[in-house]
């Protein structure tokens, strides 16, 4: 069995919604998350400690709202900075920019021990490094199965562009009523119509084609 690995159930709730089949069940493990300026390394870490964890076929969601005009402000931090600010404060931060361009990210991170074509660098360069420094001279630190910092990881990204706006909405989680694509909030979207168009359903949608042939 697949399982998700996530604390939230809002992230689980898009996720069975869009993959349907019921492959999915969640790990609710809160993988130690490492600090880094991108999403994709903090994923591919957290899905060797989950496959660790787990020792089945396991999926990480690392997700973040990027502001344009405060450099990518909260991104990797965000849910550290929901939990501290508050979504209202994000808004009173970001009423003032000229500005209010934002995006969401979604990195999902799949690993099940085995090998296969795993993402290339930058994904996890520290680890690679590390494992090239103490390993062998070819390249099969890649596509072994022997430590935590040599499993492969498979990465899939997602990106929605919007903007922030005062909230509105009652449905999503997270930044969700403060987060416009279109003329619609996150929060006054279904969960299929988010999924349609969100950095999670562009991230699920190249999982789930490249899962099948798998
Ligand atoms: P897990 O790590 O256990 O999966 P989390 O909520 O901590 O749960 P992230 O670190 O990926 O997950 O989330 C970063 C923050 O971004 C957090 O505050 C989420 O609520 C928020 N977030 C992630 N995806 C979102 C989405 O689709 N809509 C709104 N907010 C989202």
């Amino acid at each position: 069995m697949l399982r998700y690995v996530t604390t939230n159930a809002g992230k689980l709730r898009e996720a069975e919604s869009y993959l349907r089949d019921g492959s999915v069940s969640q790990l609710d493990f809160d993988y130690p998350e490492i600090q880094a300026d991108e999403l994709g390394p903090i994923a591919a870490r957290g899905a060797r400690e989950a496959y660790r964890e787990a020792g089945e076929p396991v999926i990480v969601d690392d997700a973040g709202l990027f502001i344009e005009a405060l450099d990518g402000f909260p991104g990797p931090y965000s849910s550290y900075v929901e939990e501290t600010l508050g979504i209202e404060r994000v808004w009173h931060v970001a009423r003032d920019l000229d500005d209010r361009r934002a995006a969401f990210r979604c990195t999902l991170a799949y690993c099940d021990g085995e090998s296969f074509a795993a993402s290339p660098d930058p994904v996890d360069r520290g680890d690679r490094a590390a494992a090239a420094a103490t390993g062998p001279e070819d390249d099969s630190s890649v596509s072994r199965n022997t430590t935590d910092e040599t499993l492969p990881v498979k990465l899939f990204e997602g990106y929605v562009p919007g903007r922030i706006v005062a909230p509105r909405g009652d449905g999503g989680f997270g930044y969700d009523p403060i987060f416009e694509h279109g003329d619609e909030t996150f929060a006054e979207m279904s969960t299929e119509r988010k999924n349609a168009v969100s950095h999670r359903g562009r991230a699920l949608e190249k999982f789930a084609e490249w899962y099948a042939d798998r």
